[in-house]
């Protein structure tokens, strides 16, 4: 049976993940690891915890070696926005605590699935339908990190046999965590304030097409590119996956169909828009479908039906 650490297990992909993992391997064979924000009742309550400092390569092997871990989901990384604030502290998080995981992967003999994102793309990579293989000139701290990730994942696998996986994650929509400064967390913000305040104000402007999933999907992603035959692999770090593209209006429209009295207007945030101009419209996820079977579940309406049902219990 596998025996896996979670790190980045309080953050939005993370906390979701671990319990979707616990259900699948059993609940004391994931291993919930976190920095410093206090985990949900549910995920403490559910499984071990563990606090590590992925920048400490001693907190990664000690708890590696003392819960004979065999897989590492490496999810311990900030955000697009917050990285583009402190990019010096977005190397630190995003890419020396990666090498302290790939290492201690190595001396192990770990399986690594790291998230990359439409963030490692850039201003001159083809915008829409996107290729699996093309230009990656991101121009922001978040991109370069992703990309960095990418190659040092490629390369632990090439040069030391590591079983490195990973994929392009695109904007992510969840209701379990609050959004957590990305670039496309206005696809989440919008929800909770339709719902409280029938209204929203977005930071992105009409027009800014992105890659969107919603979290089920996501997770489904990560654990199904983990239990693929390696055989079938012809790449491995990072997959472009996709579930559907959308701007700002497409999902206010579809807000407005389940909650008829919402408007939505605008109020740019240049960073973030900056960030959203230099990442794809569209990506192709063919590659991933070919080689293990990738199939998203949700559309923008299905999402939005799921998100407009769950998300008031949470408010209250
Ligand atoms: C962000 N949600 O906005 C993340 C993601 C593609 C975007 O990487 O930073």
């Amino acid at each position: 049976m596998k025996k896996i650490l979670v790190t980045g297990s309080v953050g939005q992909i993370g906390s979701e993940l671990t319990l979707a993992l616990r259900e699948r391997y059993g609940n004391d064979n994931v291993v919930a690891g976190g920095r410093k924000t206090q985990p949900s009742e549910e995920l403490r309550n559910s499984g071990p915890f563990e606090i590590v400092d992925c920048t400490d390569i001693e907190a990664v092997n000690r708890v590696v070696v003392n819960h004979r871990i065999d897989t590492i989901y490496h999810l311990a990384a900030l955000l697009s926005a917050v990285a583009e604030n402190n990019p010096q502290l977005a190397w630190q998080v995003n890419v020396n605590a990666l090498v302290n995981v790939l290492e201690v992967a190595r001396e192990h003999n770990c399986a690594v699935f790291t998230p990359s994102s439409i963030g490692a793309f850039g201003p001159t990579t083809p915008a829409d339908n996107t290729p699996q293989d093309t230009i990656q000139r991101p121009t922001s701290m978040y991109g370069v990190t992703k990309v960095s990730g990418e190659l040092l994942c490629d390369y632990y696998h090439e040069k030391f046999g590591v079983d490195t996986r990973g994929l392009r994650y695109p904007g992510i929509i969840s209701y379990v965590t609050l959004p957590g400064g990305g670039t496309t967390d206005y696809a989440v913000q919008i929800f909770y304030d339709a719902i409280k305040h029938k209204r929203y104000t977005c930071f992105l402007k009409q027009g800014t097409k992105l890659d969107m999933m919603y979290m089920p999907d996501a997770i489904k992603g990560a654990i199904a590119v983990m239990e693929a035959d390696p055989r079938g692999l012809k790449h491995r770090n990072a997959f472009n996956v996709s579930a559907m593209s959308f701007a700002p209006e497409d999902i206010a429209a579809e807000v407005t169909k389940l909650i008829p009295e919402f408007t939505m207007d605008y109020e740019v945030d240049a960073l973030r828009q900056g960030i959203a101009d230099s990442w794809p419209n569209s990506m192709d996820d063919s590659a991933a479908r070919e080689e293990w079977g990738w199939q998203p579940d949700y559309d923008l309406p299905r999402m939005c039906r799921d998100m407009v049902e769950k998300l008031p219990p949470k408010l209250t």
